[in-house]
């Protein structure tokens, strides 16, 4: 590794655990993560980017490890009196965590990008990683069910991933384009790790915004990811049944196979050790070891293994 700088590209819950043991095995200021926005929302007036808030309430240490969204031991009051008020909540948000959101919104309606509050935001929780959204325009992951056509926390949230998946629509994938923060954050970096987020509403996202394939192919930084899937099954969130509906078989080397055109190396959990010739006959390296990040230990060990294929 010649210059230091890493960039990571991230969905939420999977991505902030994996961060985690990064930050203890290298220096964060050198580390940037590009954030999938997709499954940003608007309710009720207010622009929430989960994703985004995931990967800052983690690395600042105030995240609800348990469920790996929202800040530890925050109170639901403004939620509660909006239940009463008539409101649909169905999607919880905590008092402090509204304050995030309050911001956001605020200084976007002041003409503020993304990307400049997402900075200041992190620079408020004292974050020394740089965090860019995948892009500052519009942008939709939109499930189509066999009901019609839906939000993706509508879809994993709201109707708890219980709906029949026909497809997915990036809404505004053809006009967004990727943050310029982002391309150089790809074309600088001496090495690219690809979290072991979900392979189409999280990397999926990012990868589909204009440009972003082509600047992972054309750096010569080292590029690997880190399989979200697991004996065929993920530890959280809609993967699987987002890939097999898609016609997509649900293993590894699935996701190697998606990344194919820009990754050098893949790790995958010891339990898919038989299908490592299969990733290697991609032409990509492939690294057999634990993913499974249960403890602090497993999330540094992981970092470590990825950082040696940099
Ligand atoms: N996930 C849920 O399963 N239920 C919720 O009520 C919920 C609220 C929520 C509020 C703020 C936030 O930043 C994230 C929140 N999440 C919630 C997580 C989020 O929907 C997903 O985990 C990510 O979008 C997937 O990466």
């Amino acid at each position: 590794v010649t210059n230091k700088k890493i960039t990571c590209l991230a969905g939420g819950v999977g991505a902030a655990r994996f961060l985690q043991g990064l930050v203890r095995v290298f220096p964060e200021e050198w580390i940037t993560v590009v954030v999938n926005t997709g499954d940003d929302i608007e309710l009720y007036d207010l622009h929430i980017s989960p994703d985004i808030d995931i990967v800052t309430y983690t690395l600042a240490g105030i995240v609800d490890e348990e469920k790996g969204w929202g800040i530890r031991n925050d109170t639901f009051n403004c939620f509660t009196m909006l239940q009463r008020y008539g409101y649909e909540t169905w999607f919880n948000i905590g008092d402090k965590d509204l304050a995030t959101h309050l911001y956001r919104t605020e200084q976007l309606k002041k003409g503020i990008s993304l990307s400049e509050i997402t900075a200041k935001l992190a620079r408020l929780h004292a974050l020394k990683e740089t965090i860019l959204p995948m892009t500052n325009d519009e942008f939709e992951t939109r499930i189509i069910t066999d009901k019609g056509e839906i939000h993706f926390q509508e879809y994993m949230v709201k109707h708890g991933m219980q709906d029949n998946i026909v497809s997915v629509r990036f809404a505004g994938a053809e006009r967004a384009k990727p943050c310029q923060e982002v391309i150089n954050a790809i074309a600088e970096a001496s090495g690219i790790i690809v979290c072991p987020s979900n392979p189409i509403v999280s990397i999926g996202t990012i990868l589909s915004i204009k440009g972003i394939r082509r600047a992972l192919k054309e750096t010569k930084a080292n590029v690997v990811a880190i399989s979200p899937i697991i004996a065929g099954t993920v530890v959280k969130g809609p993967a699987e049944k987002l890939m097999r509906s898609l016609g997509i078989e649900v293993s590894a080397f699935s996701v190697a196979d998606l990344y194919e055109d820009f990754l050098d190396a893949f790790i995958l959990d010891n339990a898919d050790k038989e299908q490592k010739e299969r990733v290697e006959a991609l032409g990509i390296k492939a690294i057999v070891t634990n993913t499974l990040m249960k403890t602090v230990e497993d999330k540094m060990h992981l970092a470590e293994v990825a950082l040696s294929c940099l």
